[in-house]
């Protein structure tokens, strides 16, 4: 029997909030900050929402809460299971599989039933609480069996699925011992989007040749007569919150004492990632610390700030990571500083969302390179920010963002040298023109904010059932 009470419901791993200690000593939810829960606040407050997900502690079990208006229900993981299913199955299974097995990807069994279960208990806390007919939407890799799991269970449904990293080709997919499962798992939903276009392709074909199901260029057709459509939603930022953020005078102030401290650098450089061995962070600092000891630039006249987010600290993989960044830090600084110059400022630490601002009013270059990325928003965010259209963006070829911001200065991560002289160009290139490059970058962000990528996704949820409706293109 169906009792439930949401006629939108999200499922993501993570629920949209932290608990932290208040000043009293005790604790309390604070809202995570993020693209995602600001753009889908409004959507669950106008559907009597509820989101579904992981609380953040193992071995905790918490009754559904409302916090800040937002229904959430927390689902229960033990010690093991964050171990199998998140830091396992999840992060050292699929994450490198996805971004083109560029750490080496684990395959044991029992992280896969592990998979399996956490999957199934989410799908079954989902089907308890949507009212019948209600939008449910799954959100990312560590849930991809949850579609169909659910529709099992509740096939009235309508059922959305977001990846939010990229969707490998079929040469690297193959080499999941569970490949067929996953895409089985994907099919139960009637949406399926990726950050690109070459994603859902990548998908609809992997289908065709491991299910054998008939597909017509985005559209699956399954024996049941039920069709799953598979299409590109690139994901992306609050623009105008970070944009009226980095206008406020605390952070113009934070900006110049940022400067100030580093010395008033004629060109200070940034890099903000989470500690991932995705994001080319040693290609970056190598390029540059090379442009230092080439002499292409002068440790007087340049820095660059590198804030590394602590990230999935107990998985392997991160371990070594964090080792090899330290040792390539100390080893550029220990080369080429001077006494009170030192070109690399390493900060292993999180902030608030008024720092990052004010680091991204304060750099003349922004320096985004990972070696395979589904979006990032790290260098949206940057533009963002930069409303008097000056600074300069250096941007992989291999981030989803680089197919809208066709004016960054794109490079190759594995090419140094091509890195070095884009870095170079970056910073030499006459104010007007990097202005140009700015304004064009500024107006793909501001005019595809999250919000619209919300509705885009949403409206063609509600459409694809409907095969006599007419799918309007996103305005
Ligand atoms: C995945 C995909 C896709 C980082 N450090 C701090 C902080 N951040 C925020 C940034 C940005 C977010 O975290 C990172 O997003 P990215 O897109 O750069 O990368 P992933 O975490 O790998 O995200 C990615 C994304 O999902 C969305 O679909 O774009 O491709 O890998 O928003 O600002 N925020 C704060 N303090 C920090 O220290 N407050």
């Amino acid at each position: 029997m169906v009792t439930g009470t949401a006629d939108f419901v999200v499922i993501a791993n993570r629920l949209p909030v932290d608990r932290v200690t208040s000043p009293d000593g005790g604790t309390m939810w604070r809202t995570s900050p993020g693209g995602l829960v600001t753009a889908l606040e409004p959507v669950m407050r106008r559907n009597g929402g509820a989101w579904i997900g992981w609380h953040g502690a193992a071995d905790e079990k918490l009754k559904p809460f409302v916090h800040n208006g937002l229904h959430l229900v927390p689902v229960h993981l033990s010690e093991d299971e964050v171990a199998e299913y998140y830091e396992g199955f999840s992060n050292s299974t699929l994450w490198p599989l996805y971004h083109d097995v560029v750490a080496p990807p684990e395959f044991h069994r029992e992280w896969w039933d592990a998979y399996v279960r956490v999957n199934r208990r989410f799908a079954e806390r989902a089907a308890k609480i949507a009212k019948p007919d209600a939008v449910v939407w799954v959100q990312d890799y560590q849930l991809q069996l949850v579609p169909t799991m659910l529709r099992e269970l509740r096939p009235d449904l309508r059922i959305g699925f977001f990846l939010h990293i990229p969707f490998p080709p079929a040469e690297l997919f193959q080499q999941l011992p569970w490949r067929r499962q996953i895409l089985e798992g994907l099919l139960g939903a009637d949406l399926v989007g990726f950050q690109m276009p070459g994603a859902a392709q990548n998908f609809v074909r992997l289908v065709r040749q491991r299910v054998g199901h008939k597909t017509h260029r985005d559209m699956i057709y399954l024996p049941d007569g039920r069709t799953v459509l598979a299409q590109a939603y690139p994901i992306s930022i609050d623009a105008a919150g970070f944009e009226e953020l980095a206008r406020t005078p605390e952070v113009i102030a934070r900006a110049a004492e940022i400067r100030e401290s580093l010395g008033n650098p004629r060109t200070m450089l940034l890099g903000i990632d989470r500690l991932d061995y995705t994001k080319g962070l040693r290609q970056r600092l190598r390029a540059f610390g090379e442009l230092i000891s080439d002499g292409s630039l002068h440790v007087d006249d340049a820095v660059f700030v590198q804030v590394a987010t602590p990230s999935r600290e107990r998985v392997d993989q991160y371990k070594i990571l964090r080792d090899d960044i330290n040792r390539l830090v100390g080893r550029i600084n220990g080369d080429v500083a001077r006494i009170g110059q030192q070109p690399v400022t390493y900060l292993h630490a999180s902030y608030p969302r008024a720092e990052m601002a004010a680091l991204y009013r304060a750099a003349d270059v922004m320096v985004v390179t990972p070696l395979r990325d589904g979006m990032n928003l790290v260098a949206k965010e940057y533009v963002a920010c930069r409303y008097d259209d000056r600074g300069a963006l250096v941007l992989s070829e291999f981030a989803g963002a680089a197919s809208e911001l066709k004016s960054a200065y794109q490079v190759n991560p594995h090419d140094i040298n091509g890195m070095k002289s884009m870095m170079l160009a970056a910073i030499n290139a006459s104010p007007r023109e990097n202005a140009r490059r700015m304004k064009a970058m500024r107006k793909q962000v501001m005019e595809n904010d999250i919000e619209l990528w919300a509705a885009n996704f949403l409206r063609e949820l509600t459409l694809v059932r409907n095969p006599h409706a007419k799918n309007p293109r996103p305005v």
